[in-house]
C-alpha cells in the first residue's frame, strides 16, 4: 500500500530534495533537510473539513508547513466512564497549555467476545474524538494492540487469554484477532484524521515497549503487519512506536514498512526517579543507539510517555501508604521543571506526559497490581481537580504556543553558571537564545548566567529549573534577556501583551530593546525602569501581577509588560479566536472564548470570588461570562474589567448516608442442596493457557469456560472421601487475590495471596494452594459437595510478550489427604455482559447474577439494618441504601465515597453507584479509604442506589463502616452533564 500523497506532499516544497514516496529508503533522507524557517506555530485544530499536512524534519513536526511542538498529556477515557466529563478534563488541559491529548484505546474495554465490539456508551470513541477536536486539541492514539497501562491483561480481552497461539508476535491466529480489532478501531479513527479535516488526530501508536522478538521475525513481521494494517485501514498520519530504555529498538528502518518510511517515528519513554539528575536523551545525551532522541537523527525527539507522576500498587507500597498524595509530591511542579526542561533542552519537541489525568481503574478494569485509583499523583487529579503540577504546564505550553522560537533549536557552545547545570541552545532563523538552567544540589543558587552582551543575574531553587531567554522576539519589539521565564507575547488589538513569569519574591531584571527612550508607567506593582544605550532596564520582585506599560520607543504599538508569579500565572488564560487572541485575567479557569463584533462569550469556573479582565481585538466592547452580561470598564492597561467580581463558589450540601440500609445475605452456592445444574460443567480438557493443566486433574481455569471478570464459583460433588483429613486446593489469581470454601455448607475457612509488604511487587503469577482439615463428622464415604470461591483479581500485564495474560485464574487442581475421590466440577462466573456498563462491570456473585447491585432491583424484602456494622462471618453480605442529592445547577461539585473502619477487619467490599461497579475496597490492606464518582453516574441533582456487596473472610469480624459522601472540589461553572444511562 503506498502512503497517502495527500499527507506528506506540502513538505515537497520545502524540502530541496522533493519527495520519493512510496519509494526506497531515501524517502526519509527528504526529512533531513532544515530549510524550514521558524515561523508561527499552527493554529489551534479543529475538525474544519480541510485538507491539511503532517510532514516533520530532525527538529519537529511540521503541520501544514508550520513547526509544532506537541505539548501532551495522557488521559484514558475508559478511566473516566462519563462522557460529559471528557470535556471539562480536556477544557482544563487546553486551557493549560496543552496542545495534544494522548490516549490507550484498550481492546478488552470495547470487546465483551470475539467478533463482538462496542464504541457507545461511555465507549463512545467517536464523541470522545469529536469532543477533542471541539476543545481544539491534536490527539495522539494508542489503540495498542497491546497496552500495558495497569490495565486487566494489559488491555488485551479476557477472551484473548483462551485462545490458541502467542500474542505480540507474527502468530496467525494472534494477528487474526488483532486486524479484528483494528478494523474496528480504524473505522471510527479514519473519520478523525487531521489529515482529510474530519478531526484532530494526528499520530498513531502501534504497540507499546516492544522489546521482544525484535531481531527475530517473529517481531519484525508483526510490527511490519500492523504497520500495514492501518495503513490499509485509511491511517494516513505519521506513525510510531514507544520504545522503554531508549535502546533504539523500531527506529525507521528496522522492519518492512513496504516503501513507506517516511511515516515512522521513532519513540521512548522514560520514568527516571525523581530523585535522581535528570537525565540527556538528545541534543546532550551520549549518543548512538543507547542515546534515546540520537537514536534517529532524521526524526523529531519524540517521547510517548514520560512520567508525570507514578502508580500505587495494593497495600501502598510504593509511597509508605500515603498513596496518590506522595506520588504528586515526589513528583512535584519542582520536577516537572526539572524533567521537562531538560527534555525540551534535549531536542524533544514532541513530549507527552503519563498520567495528566490518571481517573479511576472502575469495575475489574484494573491490573492486579494496582488498586481502583489511577490518580498517579497526576496534575488533574481523580476528582477532576486542577492542582499545583498544572503551573509548569502551563507555564511552557503557553511558550511553546506563542514562541516558535522553541520548535527549532541547535545545541549552541556550553556556558557555566556556578552551582547549575546549563543548557546552551539557539534558534538560527531567529537568533534567540534559550537557557535551560537546574539546580541539582539542595540549596539555592544565586549566580550570573553569561548571555550576550550582559551578566544576567539568575536565582534557581533547589531541585528545581527555569528557562531564560535572550533575544526573544515579543511581537515588534525584542528582549535582551530576562531572568524571568517568557510565558506568552501577542497582539490584542494595537496593544501588544507579554507574559514573564517565576517563583514568587524572585528579583528580575528584564532588559527591552528600544531604539529610542521609551514612555514607561509601572500600572500595578513596584518597578523601576531605567533607560540607556537603547536598552529599557525593568527591575521587578515576583509577587502577583506587576504591569509596566511601554509606549513609543521606535515601536508604534504600546507593550503591556505583565510579570506573574506562579500563582497569578494560572490565572492568565491566553486563547486564539478567529478574530484574533484574547487573553482573559482572574477566573480559576478560562473554558472558552469567542469574539462576536464587539461581543466577548467567555464562559469558565470560578472558585473564589474574582474580576475578568479581558485584552482583545480592537473595538471589543461588551463582555459575558457563562451567558450572563457583565458590565466593565475600559482600564489602563487597554484591557475592559468587569465592575464587579464574579461570584465564588457557594457551599455544597451532602447528605449523611445513616438511614434506609438494608441487607441481604447471599452465597447460597455454599449450600450443598444449591441447584447448580445450569453452571458449566468443567469438562475441559485442554487449555491454551500458559500454565499447564495439572496430571490428573479437570481443566478448572475459569477463562477456559468464558469467565474473564470478577468472582467464580465452583462446585465439586463427591463420593468416596471417607479417609479425607484434609483437602488442598490449589489457585491462581493476580495479588490480593482469595480463596473461600465450604464443604456440604460448614465453612472450611479463607485463604489470601501474600499482601505486598516491600517495593518489589511480584507482578507475574500468583498461584499458591490453600490447605483446609476435613470437619472429623464430613469424613463420610456418601455425597459432599464443596463449594469454592475465588476472588480473581484479574489477568497479568504481558510487557514481556511472554503471554504472561494467559496464566491461569480460578482454581487448578483440587486433592485430598487420605482419599482420592473423583470429583465432579461445575463452574460460574459472570453473567452475560451488561449492555451499558459493559464487561468489567460485574463478577459472578450470587448478587451481581441476581442483579441486586442495579438501580431497579428492589429490595423491599430485604432486612433492615444500621450501620456500622461488626460481625463475622465468612462469605458474602449485600448492603443498599438510596439517597438525594440537589447540587446547584451551576456547580461543578465533585464527589467521594470515603469507608473508614478498623484496619485489622479482614474483608472487602465492592462499591456500586446505581449500578456501576465504583471500585474495590480492602478494608485491611488499602491504602484507598476515598473511591470518586463521576458526576454522570452519580445524580447530583436527583435519586442514587448505593449498594455494597461485602465479602468476609470469617477470621475477623466484619463491616462496613458507615460510608460517607465527601467533596472532592467544587467550582462554579463546570460542563453540561449528561446522565449516563
Ligand atoms: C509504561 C507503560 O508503557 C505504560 O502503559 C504504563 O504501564 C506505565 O509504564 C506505568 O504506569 S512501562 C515503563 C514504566 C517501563
Amino acid at each position: 500500500m503506498g502512503l497517502s500523497r495527500r499527507t506528506f506532499s506540502a513538505l515537497a516544497g520545502t524540502t530541496a530534495l522533493g519527495l520519493a514516496l512510496g519509494g526506497s529508503a531515501a524517502a526519509s533522507c527528504a526529512y533531513a533537510a532544515h530549510t524550514v524557517p521558524t515561523g508561527p506555530a499552527p493554529a489551534p485544530p479543529r475538525a474544519d473539513g480541510r485538507r491539511h499536512t503532517i510532514g516533520y524534519d530532525r527538529y519537529s513536526l511540521l503541520v501544514d508547513g508550520r513547526r509544532l511542538v506537541v505539548w501532551s498529556g495522557e488521559l484514558h477515557p475508559c478511566r473516566l466512564p462519563s462522557p460529559s466529563l471528557w470535556r471539562d478534563v480536556l477544557q482544563k488541559m487546553r486551557a493549560h497549555g496543552y496542545n495534544t491529548v494522548s490516549i490507550y484505546v484498550p481492546w478488552n474495554y470495547h470487546s465483551p467476545a470475539p467478533g463482538h465490539y462496542d464504541f457507545t456508551g461511555v465507549r463512545d470513541l467517536d464523541l470522545f474524538l469529536r469532543t477533542a477536536a471541539e476543545t481544539g486539541l491534536y490527539v495522539i492514539l494508542r489503540p495498542g494492540p497491546y497496552c500495558n497501562a495497569e490495565l486487566d491483561g494489559g488491555g488485551f480481552p479476557g477472551w484473548l487469554s483462551a485462545t490458541e497461539g502467542s500474542a505480540r508476535m507474527a502468530d496467525p491466529t494472534y494477528l487474526s484477532y488483532v486486524d479484528e480489532w483494528l478494523t474496528q478501531v480504524n473505522a471510527i479513527v479514519a473519520r478523525h484524521l487531521l489529515t482529510d479535516g474530519g478531526g484532530t488526530v494526528l499520530l498513531y501508536q502501534i504497540e507499546n515497549e516492544y522489546d521482544s522478538h525484535v531481531t527475530e521475525p517473529a517481531g519484525r513481521d508483526y510490527m511490519a503487519h500492523l504497520y500495514r494494517k492501518v495503513r490499509a485501514d485509511g491511517i494516513d498520519v505519521p506513525l510510531f512506536h514507544n520504545d522503554k530504555s531508549r535502546n533504539g529498538y523500531w527506529i525507521p528502518g528496522s522492519f518492512d514498512t513496504g516503501g513507506d518510511d517516511g511515516g515512522w517515528l521513532y519513540g521512548f519513554d522514560g520514568y527516571p526517579s525523581p530523585s535522581l539528575t535528570p537525565p540527556d536523551w538528545g541534543h546532550f545525551g551520549i549518543g548512538g543507539l543507547k542515546g534515546g532522541a540520537t537514536a534517529s537523527p532524521r526524526t523529531p525527539g519524540l517521547i510517548p510517555e514520560f512520567g508525570g507522576g507514578w502508580f500505587d500498587p495494593w497495600g501502598g507500597v510504593w509511597f509508605d501508604k500515603k498513596g496518590y498524595a506522595e506520588s504528586r509530591r515526589q513528583r512535584d511542579a519542582a520536577y516537572e521543571r526539572r524533567f521537562y526542561l531538560t527534555n525540551l533542552a534535549n531536542g524533544i519537541t514532541l513530549h507527552s506526559v503519563y498520567m495528566t489525568f490518571g481517573g479511576t481503574s472502575w469495575g475489574w478494569l484494573p491490573a492486579p497490581v494496582v488498586y481502583t485509583s489511577y490518580d498517579y499523583g497526576a496534575a488533574i487529579d481523580e476528582g477532576r481537580q486542577p492542582t499545583s503540577k498544572l503551573i509548569p504546564m502551563h507555564q511552557i505550553g503557553q511558550l511553546l504556543r506563542y514562541f516558535p522560537d522553541f520548535a527549532k533549536l541547535d545545541r549552541a557552545a556550553d556556558v557555566t553558571a556556578d552551582g547549575l547545570r546549563v543548557y546552551h541552545l539557539t534558534n538560527a532563523d531567529t537568533g534567540a537564545h534559550v537557557y535551560v538552567l537546574r539546580n541539582d544540589g539542595k540549596d539555592p543558587v544565586t549566580t550570573t548566567l553569561p548571555v550576550p552582551g550582559a551578566e544576567l543575574p539568575v536565582v534557581v531553587p533547589p531541585q528545581d529549573a527555569r528557562l531564560l531567554a535572550a533575544g526573544l522576539g515579543l511581537g515588534r519589539r525584542r528582549v535582551r534577556h530576562s531572568s524571568a521565564q517568557p510565558m506568552l507575547a501577542l497582539a490584542a488589538g494595537r496593544q501588544e501583551v507579554a507574559v514573564f513569569t517565576g517563583r514568587r519574591g524572585e528579583a528580575t531584571v528584564t532588559a527591552l530593546e528600544c531604539a529610542s527612550r521609551p514612555a514607561v508607567r509601572v500600572l500595578e506593582g513596584a518597578a523601576d525602569c531605567a533607560y540607556a544605550d537603547g536598552l529599557l532596564r525593568i527591575e521587578a520582585e515576583l509577587g502577583g501581577l506587576t504591569r509596566v506599560l511601554v509606549s513609543g520607543g521606535g515601536v508604534s504599538a504600546p507593550l503591556l509588560l505583565l510579570l506573574a508569579d506562579d500563582e497569578t500565572s494560572v490565572r492568565l488564560w491566553p486563547r486564539d479566536t478567529p478574530s484574533g487572541p484574547v487573553l482573559v485575567y482572574g477566573p480559576a479557569l478560562l473554558r472558552t472564548a469567542a469574539v462576536d463584533g464587539a461581543s466577548v462569550r467567555l464562559t469558565g469556573d470560578t472558585v473564589l470570588a474574582a474580576e475578568v479582565e479581558v485584552w482583545g481585538p480592537r473595538g471589543i466592547g461588551h463582555v459575558s461570562w457563562n451567558g450572563r452580561a457583565l458590565t466593565t470598564g475600559a482600564t489602563s492597561s487597554g484591557s475592559l474589567r468587569s465592575t464587579r467580581p464574579l461570584a465564588g463558589v457557594g457551599p455544597v450540601a451532602l447528605p449523611a448516608l445513616h438511614d434506609g440500609w438494608r441487607r441481604k445475605r447471599e452465597n447460597p452456592e455454599s449450600a450443598p442442596g444449591f441447584d447448580d445444574s445450569a453452571w458449566r460443567a468443567a469438562d475441559g480438557t485442554t487449555s491454551y493457557s500458559t500454565t499447564p493443566v495439572p496430571d490428573g486433574q479437570p481443566l478448572l481455569f475459569a477463562d477456559d469456560y468464558g469467565f474473564h471478570y470478577g468472582d467464580v464459583w465452583y462446585r465439586g460433588r463427591f463420593t468416596g472421601a471417607g479417609g479425607a483429613r484434609s483437602v488442598s486446593l490449589a489457585y491462581s489469581t493476580g495479588t490480593q487475590g482469595l480463596l473461600m470454601a465450604w464443604l456440604d455448607g460448614r465453612p472450611l475457612g479463607t485463604h489470601r495471596m501474600p499482601v505486598p509488604d516491600n517495593k518489589s511487587v511480584r507482578q507475574g503469577s500468583w498461584a499458591d494452594t490453600a490447605v483446609f482439615e476435613v470437619p472429623e463428622e464430613l469424613r463420610t464415604d456418601g455425597a459432599h459437595v464443596l463449594s469454592v470461591l475465588v476472588r480473581r483479581m484479574q489477568h497479568d500485564q504481558d510487557g514481556k510478550a511472554q503471554d504472561t495474560h494467559k496464566v491461569a485464574r480460578g482454581l487448578t487442581a483440587v486433592t485430598f489427604e487420605g482419599a482420592a475421590p473423583a470429583v465432579s466440577w461445575r463452574l460460574q462466573g459472570e453473567a452475560a455482559p451488561d449492555p451499558v456498563r459493559g464487561p468489567q462491570n460485574n463478577g459472578g456473585l450470587y448478587g451481581e447474577r441476581q442483579g441486586w447491585h442495579l438501580p431497579e432491583h428492589t429490595d423491599g424484602d430485604w432486612q433492615p439494618v444500621r450501620l456500622p456494622v461488626a460481625e463475622r462471618r465468612q462469605g458474602v453480605t449485600w448492603y443498599r441504601t438510596g439517597f438525594r442529592l440537589a447540587v446547584d445547577a451551576a456547580t461543578d461539585a465533585s464527589i467521594g465515597l470515603t469507608l473508614e473502619d478498623d484496619p485489622m477487619r479482614a474483608y472487602r467490599v465492592q462499591i456500586f453507584l446505581n449500578g456501576w461497579n465504583m471500585g474495590q475496597y480492602i478494608n485491611d490492606v488499602g491504602p484507598q479509604h476515598t473511591f470518586a464518582l463521576p458526576n454522570g453516574i452519580l445524580r447530583t441533582r436527583g435519586a442514587n442506589t448505593l449498594a455494597l456487596a461485602v465479602l468476609s473472610d470469617g477470621t475477623t469480624p466484619s463491616g462496613p463502616p458507615e460510608p460517607r459522601l465527601v467533596l472532592l472540589g467544587s467550582a462554579a461553572g463546570g460542563v453540561t452533564v449528561t446522565p449516563v444511562p
